[in-house]
């Protein structure tokens, strides 16, 4: 196949950084202090070092970001439009090396950061900047919320740090953000180009950190709004913090989404179909199709196509064009994975291909299950599959329900009236038919229950980063 995709443009600019990054704020990097390693999942080589925020940061960045609040929300929203479409050509123009790094610090195939997260990155800050003008003509009573609190996970490093940038920005914020410790180094590099773009000082300001960082910042008083996309446990953990605050909150949380086949559903296009549900990213996404129910009369032929498909996944070198399945994020995932997996009692199989040496866990589909097992209720964020049948639509969409979560379903069936009237009873924030996966800037997507709540994308989604203010100049109540 063809050779893997160079790494030397990523390696030279971590070099011209000395290998070492302090936090960006109000538009310049500060000296790099005390901190952590940041490695390369798939061989652990240590790419390099950031530093770990302290209260003292935080204070910093917040009132970087208060400073320049006013200001960015002052000018009118075609300015700011301006300024998002620049980002979204250099996200554009440093697509390359932002996909590269992406991919090195992650993990994930180098097919899967330049074809599908890169991308969604520059859609989303076209789609916010023609939103940023859009705004005032629209929602003349809207304001901005102030200093905006971003954190994020690490399986989509870049594209999680756009899906709260963009709209922020938009809406008039200001934003400090603070990357998963796992994955910092494109919000680095994207704080650079927010530079070359000109971006305002203060504007967007990123610390980087573990949760103590991530903690302080969410709790500072002079942020106005938290936008967090991680672990239901630690959005359970922001939520309290956040509560009397008079914050705003929107949480993206985990998901354990099923994928519905019936009889009559195209096989074919369901079984690639399941392929990206599941193992796009190695299944470490919040909305990963990771509990499949197929129905009786079709369960066996199914799995044997499945299995098939599953055989010939290639997986390694995340950098390798050809590769299907990168690494696993980081070896402490990859023993929670391997814990989970190995308490289970159903029949486990497990891809065929050979599995490189180093962080790497195989597709994995596990049948024979009882509904209670935890394998079925918990999320195991990794390239594990688990299946049950059902008989009837009605046992479907109790099977579909029966979580605490509830982010996203797919459902496969060439009958419309069935489609159709399965999607409402599923709860989910999202319900694709005979499709899976699909995201756009213009879509809100966020959970019910358990997978949070609050929409990334859309009208609705921008909705999120701003309050209503009735304004009135001297007025005299109109009495009857
Ligand atoms: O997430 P965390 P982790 C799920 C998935 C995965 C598990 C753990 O099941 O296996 O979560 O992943 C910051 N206050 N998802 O540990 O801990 C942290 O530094 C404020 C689902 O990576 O939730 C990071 O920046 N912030 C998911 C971010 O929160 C805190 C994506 C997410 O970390 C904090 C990733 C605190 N107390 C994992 N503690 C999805 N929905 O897509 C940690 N952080």
């Amino acid at each position: 196949g063809p050779a893997p995709e160079s790494a030397t443009e990523a390696f030279d600019w971590i070099a011209r950084h000395d290998g070492k990054f302090g936090h960006f704020i109000n538009g310049a990097f500060i000296p790099a202090g005390q901190g952590f390693e940041t490695r390369a999942p798939a061989t652990g080589q240590v790419l390099a070092q950031v530093t770990q925020g302290s209260a003292a940061d935080i204070e910093m960045a917040v009132s970087a970001a208060r400073k320049a609040q006013s200001k960015w929300a002052a000018l009118p929203g075609h300015r700011r439009a301006q300024i998002l479409y620049a980002l979204a050509r250099l996200v554009q123009k440093h697509a390359r090396l932002l996909a590269v790094l992406e991919t090195l610090d992650c993990g994930k195939p180098i097919r899967e950061s330049r074809d599908i997260d890169l991308p969604l990155v520059a859609r989303h800050f076209y789609y916010h900047a023609g939103l940023a003008q859009l705004l005032e003509a629209e929602q003349p009573q809207m304001g901005p919320m102030g200093v905006c609190a971003a954190v994020i996970p690490w399986n989509f490093p870049l594209l999680m740090l756009a899906w709260k940038v963009a709209p922020a920005l938009a809406a008039g914020n200001t934003v400090v953000l603070k990357p998963a410790e796992w994955t910092p180094l494109t919000a680095l590099l994207f704080a650079e180009i927010s530079r070359e773009a000109g971006l305002p000082k203060g504007v967007l300001n990123i610390v980087t950190g573990d949760g103590e960082t991530g903690a302080a910042l969410v709790a500072h008083p002079g942020v106005d709004k938290v936008a967090f996309t991680g672990s239901t446990g630690v959005g359970r953990k922001i939520r309290a913090a956040t509560a009397g605050s008079g914050k705003g909150l929107t949480l993206e949380l985990g998901g354990k989404s099923p994928y519905i086949v019936f009889d009559d559903a195209d096989l074919d296009s369901a079984v690639e179909g399941l392929v990206d549900a599941i193992w796009f990213n190695g299944g470490q996404v919040c909305c990963a199709g990771s509990r499949l129910l197929v129905q009786e009369g079709v369960a066996e032929r199914f799995h044997a196509r499945l299995k098939a498909r599953m055989d010939g996944l290639r997986i390694g070198d995340p950098l390798d064009k050809c590769i299907d399945v990168g690494a696993i994020i980081d070896p402490e995932h990859l023993a929670r994975i391997t814990a989970m997996v190995d308490a289970c009692d159903g029949q486990i199989h497990r891809a065929a291909t050979d599995l490189p040496a180093g962080c790497y866990y195989p597709p994995t589909l596990i049948t024979g299950l009882s509904a209670a097992s935890p394998l079925m209720q918990e999320e195991v964020f990794g390239p594990v599959l688990v299946s049950m049948t059902f008989r009837t639509p009605a046992e479907a969409v109790e099977l579909a329900n029966n979580t605490r979560y509830g982010l996203a379903a797919s459902v496969w069936t060439e009958n419309v009236n069935l489609a159709l009237d399965m999607a409402p009873k599923i709860r989910a924030g999202v319900v694709w038919i005979n499709a899976t996966n699909l995201f756009d800037a213009a879509a809100g997507f966020g959970g019910v229950r358990e997978s949070g709540f609050g929409r990334e994308g859309g009208w609705e989604g921008l909705m999120a980063w701003l309050r209503p203010k009735v304004q009135g100049k001297a007025l005299k109540p109109v009495l009857p």
